[in-house]
């Protein structure tokens, strides 16, 4: 076993004697009541899932495994001339629950690289998909192509003891987290850039070898990508691509097939395609009002025309916070940092400062803030990744990291399959003229 995998093994076991205790004393205790209108309205607020990667909070955002994002940016372990912390950093955070050393990313880096090499099949399966085929439907078949190489899905065939679940579905994170970076420039080569593809870089980190082949040599642009892998990674367990992954994980699906279905979700324009819909959203708005840089008058005016058309403005809102999203604002410091004058950076900030006070004036939106989404196409587009299609494919990569490490520890603490219960409309009513009653199990 390597070191991490016995590190991990190691608290791992820690935890689940503790749980098991905590449920044996604490087990019958309620956690909150639920509304009916919860139950019609997305499970809104129910406390039901467990992920020990990450916590969100409505006022502050996410903390991983404590650390909010200021925190990782200044704790965690970064490349060599560099100021953005490294995503292996991150990973072994959110899996080990401890802060790294320059040695364990490192070595976190190390087995990515080893474990990188794509099967040509993989790409032959996304080949035979038209180009012009959505570079998320391309991800996600190259997922499932990849999943011939589970070691899950062949350890069960063969009669795996389910205490020993959580080992091979620990060797199938690692592998396809290794293996992500290389389909995803895959697909961005072959879709925008002639099928001319780029070898990998073995001297390189995780994410810096993903800016490089992607064709992205810049430093900065680097440095903007280990930013993004970091902050995309994971957001607690319920939203749809954490949970999808998780709740098809849980009828032992192997981690390719979670995975893959938990970026079906994410490839939904309300969660992760909203970063590809923002910057369409502000190209139309360009184009219409002909001008690059709209005034805040005319970014005003348009925002109510997206809503007078019954559309959603991309970027904006959020199921759970209720302030300005801190991924948002760490994008905001890089872009400050580094393109400070780039027309379409000033334009995102522009609608920062027109947006809120309109949807806030609706009265209905919960959260009239800026979300993730809302910001990282315009840093991308500043590097000259115009396409933004493709954007969904990044977070996606990135989200792999918390969706995979929470995977692990959900079979490393023997979570069951997840069943919660439904109800029809007709039994709600006879419950509410107390002809029949809504049974908890
Ligand atoms: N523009 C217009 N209307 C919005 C809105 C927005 N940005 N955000 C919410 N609303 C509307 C909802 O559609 C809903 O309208 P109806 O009552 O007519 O159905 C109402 O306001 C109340 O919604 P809410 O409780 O505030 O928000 P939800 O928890 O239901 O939805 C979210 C959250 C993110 C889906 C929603 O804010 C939205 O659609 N935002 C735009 C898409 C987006 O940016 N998604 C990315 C989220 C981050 C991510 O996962 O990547």
């Amino acid at each position: 076993m390597g070191i991490l995998k016995e590190r991990f093994k190691a608290k791992a076991d820690i935890a689940a004697v503790e749980i098991k205790d905590l449920l044996k004393e604490h087990g019958s205790k309620k956690i909150g009541e639920v509304q009916l209108s919860q139950v019609y309205q997305g499970m809104r607020g129910i406390t039901g899932l467990v992920s020990e990667t990450s916590l969100l909070d409505s006022q502050e955002g996410i903390r991983f495994r404590g650390y909010s994002i200021p925190e990782l940016q200044d704790k965690l372990p970064k490349a060599k001339g560099g100021s953005e912390p490294l995503p292996e950093g991150l990973f072994y955070l959110m899996l080990i629950g401890e802060l790294p050393t320059e040695e364990d990313v490192a070595h976190i880096s190390s087995i990515w690289q080893r474990r990188s090499h794509v099967p040509n099949h993989v790409f032959d399966a996304i080949d035979a998909l038209p180009v012009t085929a959505h570079p998320m439907t391309m991800f996600v078949t190259g997922i499932m192509a990849l999943q011939t190489e589970s070691n899950f899905a062949k350890r069960y065939a063969e009669g795996i003891n389910k205490k020993d679940y959580w080992e091979p579905v620990f060797d199938d994170a690692m592998d396809l987290i290794a293996r992500l970076p290389r389909v995803a420039a895959y697909i961005y080569r072959r879709k925008y850039k002639n099928n001319q593809h780029i070898h990998p870089n073995g001297l390189l980190d995780w994410a810096g070898n993903l800016a490089h082949m992607l064709g992205f040599e810049d430093e900065s642009f680097k440095e903007l990508m280990r930013l993004y892998m970091t902050i995309h990674a994971d957001h607690e367990g319920g939203n749809v691509s954490a949970h999808t992954t998780h709740l098809v994980g849980s009828a032992l699906s192997d981690p390719y097939l979670s995975l893959a279905a938990g970026m079906n979700g994410l490839a939904g324009p309300l969660h992760g395609l909203a970063n590809q819909e923002v910057i369409k959203w502000i190209y139309e708005m360009r184009e219409q009002l002909k001008t690059e840089k709209p005034s805040k008058e005319q970014i005003g005016e348009y925002v109510k025309k997206t809503l007078g058309e019954g559309k959603v403005v991309p970027g904006y809102g959020h199921a759970v916070l209720r302030k300005t999203d801190p991924r948002f604002t760490a994008q905001m410091e890089f872009g400050k940092k580094h393109m400070a004058d780039d027309p379409l950076v000033q334009t995102v900030w522009n609608i920062y400062e027109e947006v809120p006070p309109i949807l806030q004036s609706l009265g209905k939106i919960k959260n009239p803030w800026p979300n993730v989404d809302a910001h990282s196409g315009a840093l991308l587009v500043h590097y000259g990744m115009v396409e933004y299609e493709f954007y969904t494919v990044l977070f996606g990569v990135s989200r792999a990291l918390g969706v995979l490490a929470s995977l692990i520890w959900d079979r490393a603490l023997a979570f069951p399959i997840e069943r919660p219960k439904s109800v029809t409309t007709a039994l709600v009513k006879r419950w509410l003229n107390g002809e029949d009653e809504i049974w908890g199990d």
